[in-house]
């Protein structure tokens, strides 16, 4: 007997919503209320100059390069103290990460009536619209998304990757291997930085999920008023993003305030996700975190989010017990991407769900 394969796209889906970008360009003298956030919710932004994430280079990081241990060990710091990082020198050709901005851009600066050729299909998360809204009631993100299942390549489903422009498909599809290539070396080393055999993380990553967020975030007169992305950690495993134009708007919850990540130029941020806390047993922070937006200008950006393959368990990894024990729930991967899909974006909440005891 033939078992059915499970689409990623037939996990569940969010409820439709407005296009962003449609309404941001009639000029509305008023943000419409259920974009508006009360004070008490935006929080404290950290103004320290001194707070930065840490910037890891990953030539440095090989194990021939002599100065490899202090790279090693300043990755080791960065994942868990600030489960945020800006990756240089990650070997990905100029030529590409040029082509996929540009490709994103002119993506977006279609005709609403062209991008709504790949629009969601009810109960799916894959398409172009929105995720995560599950009430109308609930606030919502000054953002519209593209959102591709990318890796294992069995599971894309074209009808949503864009002939236009017509080199999209080709340049995604090398730009989402380049990001398995880095994602596998970085869970390698963090194996080994936890003590852990080299490829206990990147076997269950190797045939992975790879799912692609392309993010667009209009200009808001009302910027400091609205969300661009409401605070979440991300489900995934390890994301790397970059940033497409020169406009910032990640912030990451440091110390109880928001800290605001100046960009460096051809870095990844790359930031550790729930899947990784977890199998760290708590070692490895999935931090909170937020975009905001831009009183005068469009903001793009693209996060690709790496999970294991469907039939990997998401628990802590056994040798990372220890004395305090399995600090989380063990689950098997459908059944937590399940829960993802049907979660409104709320904080640390989802993580939440998987703690044993306080971490
Ligand atoms: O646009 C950004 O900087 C953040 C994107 C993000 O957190 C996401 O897509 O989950």
């Amino acid at each position: 007997m033939e078992t059915e394969v499970l689409h990623m796209s037939d996990l569940g889906g969010s409820l439709p919503v407005k296009n962003v970008q449609a309404l941001a360009s009639k000029g509305l003298k008023e943000v419409p209320p259920r974009y508006l956030r009360p004070a008490s919710e935006l929080g404290e932004v950290c103004e320290s100059e001194s707070l930065e994430i840490p910037v890891i280079d990953m030539i440095r990081l090989g194990e021939d390069h002599p100065h490899h241990r202090e790279e090693i060990e300043k990755f080791h710091l960065a994942c868990k103290e600030w489960g945020f990082l800006q990756l240089i020198n990650h070997g990905i050709s100029g030529e590409i990460i040029h082509q996929v901005k540009t490709d994103t851009e002119e993506f977006f600066k279609l005709p609403l009536k062209e991008k709504k050729n790949y629009e969601q299909l009810p109960n799916s998360i894959e398409g172009y619209g929105q995720a995560f809204v599950l009430s109308e009631d609930q606030k919502l993100d000054w953002n519209d998304m593209l959102f591709l299942f990318a890796q294992p390549a069995s599971q894309r489903n074209l009808r949503f990757w864009p002939k236009n422009p017509a080199s999209f498909r080709a340049t995604l599809d090398g730009y989402s291997s380049q990001l398995v290539r880095i994602s596998l070396f970085l869970l390698r080393a963090m194996a080994k930085n936890l003590g852990l055999s080299p490829d206990v993380f990147a076997s269950m990553f190797e045939e992975g999920i790879q799912g692609i967020r392309l993010n667009y975030y209009p200009p808001c007169k009302q910027a400091n008023e609205v969300l661009g992305l409401t605070p979440h950690s991300d489900a995934s495993g390890l994301t790397l993003l970059t940033q497409v134009n020169d406009v910032d708007g990640l912030q990451i919850k440091k110390n109880g305030k928001w800290l605001p990540i100046k960009t460096v130029p051809e870095a990844f941020i790359v930031n550790v996700g729930n899947v990784i806390e977890i199998m760290s047993n708590g070692q490895y922070k999935s931090i909170e975190h937020r975009a905001v937006v831009n009183p005068e200008k469009e903001r793009l950006s693209i996060a690709a989010f790496h999970s294991p393959n469907i039939e990997a368990s998401i628990g802590p990894f056994p040798d990372l017990t220890g004395k305090s024990g399995a600090l989380y729930k063990t689950t098997n991967h459908e059944d937590y991407m399940r829960l993802v899909v049907a979660s409104k974006l709320d904080g640390k909440s989802l993580l939440d769900q998987f703690r044993l005891s306080d971490v």
